[in-house]
C-alpha cells in the first residue's frame, strides 16, 4: 500500500514480467544505496491481467543477479486505487501511456502523475522497447535505460 505521506511510485508496463519489475528493483536498491528507501513506496504493476501472480520473466532475473539485484516481486494489474495512492506512475512505451491515461479518466480524485520513465533518460531514449520476443542483449539494454533513467528519477525526488 502507498503511504499518502512521503513518496511514491509505480513502475508500469504490459505484463508486470519483463519492463517494470526491473526498474522497480533496479530503483529501490538505488533508494537502499542512498538510505532513503524508508521515505518511498515502491511497486510495480501491470496495465493488463495477462500474467496476475507470475514471477518476472527468466531472462530479466538472470539479467537483475548479474547485476547483484534480487526481486521476489509477483505480477499484478494496475487498480484504480494505484492512481490514488502513488505519486507517480512510470511506464515504458506509447502503448502503455495510452493505456493509462485511458484508466486514469475512469478514477475521481487521480491524484498519480502518469509520465514515461524515458523522460527522465540524460540519453534521451524516451521509449523503453519490450523485450518479450528479444534477447538477452534487449534486456541488457533495458536494465541500462532503467539505471539511467531511476538514477535521473530519484535525483529530482531528493
Ligand atoms: C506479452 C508481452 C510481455 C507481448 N509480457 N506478454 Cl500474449 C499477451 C497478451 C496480452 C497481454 C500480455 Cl501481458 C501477453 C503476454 C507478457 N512483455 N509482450 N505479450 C506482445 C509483444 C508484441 C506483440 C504482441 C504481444 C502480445
Amino acid at each position: 500500500m502507498a503511504a499518502s505521506a512521503g513518496k511514491s511510485v509505480l513502475f508500469v508496463c504490459l505484463g508486470n514480467i519483463c519492463r517494470s519489475p526491473i526498474a522497480e528493483a533496479v530503483f529501490r536498491k538505488m533508494a537502499v544505496d542512498a538510505d532513503v528507501v524508508d521515505k518511498w513506496v515502491i511497486d510495480s504493476g501491470a496495465t493488463s491481467d495477462w500474467n496476475t501472480g507470475s514471477s518476472p520473466d527468466a531472462r530479466g532475473l538472470a539479467c537483475l543477479r548479474k547485476h547483484d539485484i534480487e526481486t521476489s516481486h509477483r505480477a499484478r494489474q494496475v487498480t484504480k486505487e494505484d492512481f490514488i495512492s502513488f505519486e507517480y506512475i512510470l511506464c515504458m512505451d506509447e502503448s502503455n501511456l495510452s493505456d493509462l491515461k485511458r484508466k486514469a479518466n475512469a478514477v475521481k480524485n487521480c491524484r498519480a502523475r502518469t509520465e514515461l520513465l524515458g523522460s527522465y533518460d540524460p540519453e534521451k531514449q524516451l521509449i523503453i522497447q519490450d523485450p518479450y520476443y528479444g534477447s538477452d542483449e534487449d534486456f541488457e539494454k533495458v536494465y541500462e535505460q532503467c539505471v539511467r533513467c531511476c538514477k535521473a528519477f530519484l535525483a529530482s525526488n531528493s
